[in-house]
């Protein structure tokens, strides 16, 4: 098989290029690892940039989240019984739109379908080969048989564990990490979100976030240590110990009903550069992690996705290749912004192991400045509504 662009990892990051190159008339391969179903059943972000959305309608996938997709003007920041608002609009001119990750990849998927582009699934053994040549090429297995693309570019969107990261040599490659000594254990739940905005508190307890993905089904989360399991929190003791973390009278109208997911998230910082080897191009969490606290990981996903695009549609259409030289430079000097958002949010918000009566008088002090300063809610919500590219 040839292609232009081999895609490997079907997540939102490989889907949303390959239907944008579609779009500029370039070939690409998609190639996943699990099933389309699998997939589509993790439950992962919920918060989109306006970035976001306008590389969503760029790419023709916009109609059901324009029609479904809930504007958010501000946000809530809780801190025990006391609560404020960040008002996104008024600060920024701008909001983020509430839509499901899941949803995203479902359209996507419909999209590929609909323009018959060559998504594959249960690719095992994905292995890129002469990266650092001008004819790179990839090779898997698919029902039991080994199968080669040759093409002119991979982009290496296979997520956090994929191996493309691996591919580039470790005297080039330099990886940063913090790893944070918590986790969050989230639920879905098919009841009424307890507000019509996102309430990230901070309590004496620990995180908890309250969101939504529609008017009948809430998305919460509660900071767990890292060596809590789902298992071992059933239904009430979760809607107990998050009603502790919230302002009273959000608990008290806290809707609870039967969880439908529940799972535990561990919290990463990570970045590794560059994102370019040769022909590779790592994009999405390949390259970064960042903690959910800023909902940017997708976010800076796609920002990785526009500069990309941008680059190897210069370079098919007027042979042009400053825009890929230049990918890693662009995409890092946005991803460190986001990262340095998320780690300042997550340290704002959660309790730490080692935290001393002086550190929590600091966050306290932070949350605020935070509530009383015109200037400091603006720098959270430049951030959060999302950076310009
Ligand atoms: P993904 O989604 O991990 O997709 C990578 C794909 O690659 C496949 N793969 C392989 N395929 C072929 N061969 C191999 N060897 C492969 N190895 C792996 C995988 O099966 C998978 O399908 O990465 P991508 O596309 O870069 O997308 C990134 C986002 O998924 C991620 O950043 C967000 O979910 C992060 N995130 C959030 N981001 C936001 O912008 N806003 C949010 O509100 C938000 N909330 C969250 C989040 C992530 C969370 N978790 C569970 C980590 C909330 C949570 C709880
Ligand atoms: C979510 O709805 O899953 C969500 C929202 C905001 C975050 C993280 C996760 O910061």
């Amino acid at each position: 098989m040839r292609t232009q662009v081999c895609i490997i990892g079907g997540g939102p990051s490989g889907l949303l290029l390959s239907q944008l190159l579609h779009t500029a008339g370039i070939e690409g391969i998609v190639l996943e690892r699990q099933t389309r179903d699998y997939v589509l059943g993790r439950i992962r972000a919920g918060v989109l940039e306006t970035g976001f959305v306008d590389l969503m309608r760029r790419a023709g996938v916009s109609e059901r989240m324009d029609r479904e997709g809930f504007v958010h003007d501000g946000t809530l920041i809780a801190a025990g019984d006391e609560q404020f608002r960040i008002d996104f609009s008024a600060l920024t001119g701008s909001h983020v739109l509430v839509y499901g990750q899941t949803e995203v990849t479902r359209d996507l998927y419909q999209a590929r379908d609909k323009a018959g582009g060559t998504v594959l699934h249960e690719c095992s053994a994905v292995k890129p080969h002469d990266l650092d040549t001008d004819a790179p090429y990839v090779t898997f297995i698919q029902d039991g048989t080994v199968q080669r693309i040759d093409c002119d570019f991979v982009a290496g969107c296979d997520g956090f564990h994929g191996p493309c990261r691996q591919e580039i040599p470790l005297d080039v490659r330099r990886e940063y990490e913090k790893v944070y000594p918590f986790g969050w254990l989230g639920i879905l739940s098919e009841t009424p979100p307890v507000d019509q905005e996102l309430i990230y508190s901070n309590s004496d307890r620990g995180f908890a976030l309250c969101s939504m993905r529609n008017a009948n089904l809430s998305r919460y989360y509660i900071q767990c240590s890292l060596s809590d399991a789902p298992e071992n929190w059933t239904d009430d003791a979760f809607w107990a110990e998050l009603k502790t973390r919230i302002p009273t009278e959000a608990a008290e109208r806290l809707v609870i009903g039967p969880s439908i997911e529940k799972s535990i998230a561990p919290l990463r910082s990570f970045v590794t550069e560059p994102m370019r080897w040769g022909r590779l191009f790592l994009c999405g969490d390949a390259a970064h992690i960042v903690p959910p606290t800023g909902a940017k990981g997708l976010n800076t996903a796609a920002s990785d996705i526009h500069y990309l695009f941008e680059g190897l549609s210069a370079f098919y259409a007027d042979n042009e290749d400053e825009g890929i030289e230049k990918y890693s430079e662009k995409a890092l000097a946005r991803i460190w912004k986001a990262e340095r958002f998320s780690w300042w949010m997550t340290n704002l918000l959660h309790r730490f192991p080692d935290q001393s009566e002086f550190d929590i008088k600091m966050q306290k002090a932070d949350l605020a400045f935070l509530r009383d300063n015109a200037a400091a809610q603006q720098v959270l919500a430049e951030n959060y509504v999302g950076l310009p590219y």
